[in-house]
């Protein structure tokens, strides 16, 4: 099965897209596969409790977790997960950790295990603005990443994080969901990544 996660309004806000995409996706069938829609808490910890149950229950073969990324104009696929928290604003909970790690002593990173390439490739030739981006922050989406990735990386199963834009004229709702469905039948259709470069100059 598939699992897709998003999450609740944060930071004042009353919409988050990337909740309502997990839910529209949630009871399809996708790349001949059932996929379970899970919308989290943008709470550091809970949201990682919330995750592990429903990896545990589920089983995914396939993990896609989504949130907003307010600054962004397209979709971004993360490449990588850091091991820290440190908020600039409070989560839903009121908490603000400042450089903390996520698990002590673990690694300080974990890689997408999406083929996050050749997702952005579908993406632009469907006319979906896409990115890869090197950072998925550190508020609740990076926490959420890292937790994922370290799970996976015990119980197997392929996974990662994209953020998506602000919902807009051109790029409503519909548009969105369209663009994950793609990404899960690209996720099936390949077991390769394109190998050409989504690299940054800073
Ligand atoms: N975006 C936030 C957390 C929840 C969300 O949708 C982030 O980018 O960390």
């Amino acid at each position: 099965m598939v699992l897709v996660t998003g999450f609740e309004p944060f930071g004042g806000d009353s919409f988050n897209p990337s909740g309502e995409i997990a839910l529209a996706l949630d009871g399809l069938q996708l790349a001949g596969q059932p996929v379970r829609g899970l919308v989290l808490p943008c709470v550091f910890g809970q949201s990682l409790v919330a995750l592990r149950r429903a990896l545990r229950r589920n089983r995914p073969a396939l993990v896609i977790c989504l949130g907003l990324a307010g600054g962004r104009n397209c979709f971004s696929l993360e490449r990588v997960a850091i091991n820290v928290n440190d908020a600039r604003i409070p989560d839903n909970a009121g908490a603000s950790p400042v450089d903390e790690a996520i698990v002590s002593k673990g690694p300080v990173g974990y890689w997408s295990t999406l083929p996050i390439k050749a997702i952005r490739a579908a993406w632009e030739e469907a006319g979906f603005a896409a990115e890869i981006s090197q950072t998925a922050g550190t508020f609740v989406c990076n926490h959420v990443f890292y937790g994922l990735m370290r799970s996976l990386a015990r119980s197997g199963g392929r996974g990662g994080f994209v953020h998506v834009p602000p919902a807009s004229e051109g790029m409503g709702l519909d548009r969105m969901v369209r663009a994950v469905e793609m990404a899960i039948e690209v996720s099936f259709s390949i077991s390769q990544d394109l190998r050409v470069s989504g690299g940054a100059l800073s």
